[in-house]
């Protein structure tokens, strides 16, 4: 029902291609950043992130604020979540698979396009830094599971149980019923995407989580995926994903939005635009949850999602802020 009156308002409907109607047909929410006044127009750094993780935007900013790089400060920023024990769908702490492992989930990309990945990492706090050193000191793009951890060990990182008393007791608790069902925005959907813009407009992303609670042992979702979780090009912006990441890959999320903006899409109208086309695929299907959020070359930013609850944050000279989304689905 939503769906079908969805796509008959939509002027992109399934065509895919982007004419001036479709540009000017829907509501555009995206937050401009604002120029400096009387001051001449200049680059303003900004750290954008999914959901409302103040504390990770807040220490990005810390780094972007006095010049430095934006993927020191995506590193920094998501790192936060990583090593808080409080947030149990990102590093320490973290959910366990049905099996009781925490495996971890990262990527991060770099303004001329390099990136790494670790998949199904167990053992280490932040699988973030252990990506960015896949990025840096290999030839490859991903490495997965024990490959990982030895490469982690070897390049100096130290090993560490993740699995907390809280996230083991709650992991007890579902063993009694094992039943697999996402609840939408409570269970398990806080994994962290941050797109960062620095004060020379280079851009950089990172994405890391424990991946969907309760998962199959060997399960990975979009985040560490490069271009479904998580997608940068230093010439349009990037795009971050979170949600029911099966859904995410099948659409290659974040490069889908990368590239719409590509066309011409300010942030918020690709989000909307690529939250339509997962809709679509899924035929009115509507029990999973994803939010996008997007940032531009310009410092401007978007986010969609299918069910209300989501929200980004937004930390700029302008301020910090949680910004909410606005949903495909009403209510
Ligand atoms: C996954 N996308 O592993 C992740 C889960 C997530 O917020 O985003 N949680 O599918």
């Amino acid at each position: 029902m939503h769906r079908r009156k969805f796509l008959r308002n939509s002027s992109l409907g399934s065509a895919g291609l982007l004419g001036a109607t479709a540009l000017t047909a829907c509501k555009d929410t995206t937050v401009q950043n604002q120029p400096i006044a009387g001051s001449p127009p200049q680059i303003k750094p900004v750290a954008v992130c999914t959901w409302d993780f103040g504390n990770a935007t807040g220490k990005a900013w810390s780094v972007l604020e006095p010049g430095g790089s934006a993927l020191d400060a995506v590193e920094a920023g998501v790192m936060v979540e990583e090593a808080d024990p409080n947030n149990q769908t990102v590093g320490l702490g973290g959910r366990p698979d049905r099996d009781g492992h925490v495996t971890l989930d990262a990527c991060i990309m770099d303004p001329e396009g390099h990136c790494g990945s670790v998949m199904a990492l167990e053992g280490f706090v932040h699988p973030v830094s252990v990506a960015r050193k896949v990025m840096e000191e290999t030839p490859h793009v991903i490495l997965v599971g024990e490959g990982a951890a030895q490469f982690a060990l070897e390049q100096g990182f130290e090993q560490a149980n993740l699995l907390t008393e809280a996230s083991r007791l709650e992991w007890e608790e579902w063993k009694k019923e094992a039943e697999y069902k996402p609840i939408i925005n409570i269970e398990n959907h806080d994994t962290i995407g941050m797109i960062t813009l620095d004060a020379n407009g280079r851009m950089a992303g990172a994405c890391t989580t424990s991946g969907m609670a309760y998962k199959m042992r060997g399960r990975v979702g979009d985040s560490p995926v490069i271009g479904a979780g998580l997608y940068v090009d230093d010439e349009i912006g990037g795009a971050a994903a979170t949600g029911v990441g099966e859904e995410v890959v099948r659409m290659v999320g974040s490069f889908l939005i990368v590239e719409l903006m590509r066309q011409g899409l300010s942030p918020q109208q690709a989000c909307e635009e690529g939250v339509r086309r997962i809709m679509k695929r899924n035929q009115g299907r509507t029990d999973f949850q994803i939010g996008f959020v997007a940032l531009n070359k310009k410092g401007e930013s978007g986010a969609f999602c299918i069910h209300p609850g989501f929200s980004y944050r937004r930390y700029d000279s302008d301020g910090h802020r949680n910004v909410p989304s606005e949903s495909y689905l009403k209510s």
